[in-house]
């Protein structure tokens, strides 16, 4: 099959730090008067953090909030949020996802983190694995969010690898539209299974392991 290289989406698919988001939002929205919920956390799945504001501000009512403004508020909630992350510990990520990495490197296959997150770095090195990526594309080095396709080529390009070796593995219906515009492979699992685009669906993170015989 020619394949490569694996990129993996980080928030969803190694760890779950939504909640953590949630509460950070939630924070953020009630000391605003927003009203905020799961289910628009839920829309803030792989979006970038100011498209992310941009999205629970639908729901504010009062006056034009400028530029600054909007700034100000994104960098408060990313305070809580780091706060947050500090109580992550390597039992965060669970062994399939540790043996599962470490086979496919065993194999050969090239490995990228590929997540809209800038504060991908501090997570991994929260959880100690840090080390089973061989390359890291993450917020800090993009100027567009999924669904376009940036980060994914980032690491492919990290990598020294071309797109069409590369399979992207994908929690959000966003990235697995940004892994088929950059013209990966897509693996789907959690959520993105129900959109039914991805060449591949993951039951398991393990199963990973029969895309790479
Ligand atoms: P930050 P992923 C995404 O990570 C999250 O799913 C999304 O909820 C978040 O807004 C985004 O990262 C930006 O995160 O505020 O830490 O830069 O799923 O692409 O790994
Ligand atoms: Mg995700």
């Amino acid at each position: 099959m020619g394949l490569k290289a694996a990129i993996f989406d980080l928030d969803g698919v190694i760890v779950f730090t939504d909640k953590f988001h949630y509460q950070a939002w939630k924070q953020m929205a009630d000391e605003m008067g927003i009203y905020f919920d799961e289910e628009i956390n839920n829309r803030l799945r792989g979006v970038s953090r100011m498209d992310s504001l941009e999205i629970i501000l639908e729901r504010y009512e009062g006056e034009p909030l400028s530029d600054a403004r909007k700034e100000e508020l994104a960098t408060q909630k990313n305070d809580t949020y780091r706060e947050l992350l500090k109580t992550m510990t390597p039992d965060d990520v669970t062994q399939e996802v540790r043996d599962t990495l470490a086979e496919l490197r065993r194999r050969g296959v090239k490995i990228s983190l590929g997540s809209s997150s800038k504060n991908a770095k501090f997570i991994l090195e929260r959880v100690e694995l840090l080390d089973a990526f061989d390359a890291i594309s993450d917020g800090t080095n993009i100027t567009k969010s999924k669904p376009d396709p940036e980060v994914f080529l980032k690491g492919a390009e990290f990598l020294g690898e071309k797109p069409e070796d590369c399979v992207v593995v994908e929690d959000a219906e966003a990235g697995i539209d940004a892994g088929i515009a950059g013209g990966m492979k897509t693996a789907a699992i959690g959520d993105a299974v129900n959109c039914g685009k991805a060449d591949y669906t993951l039951t398991t993170f393990a199963d990973l392991l029969d895309i790479f015989v």
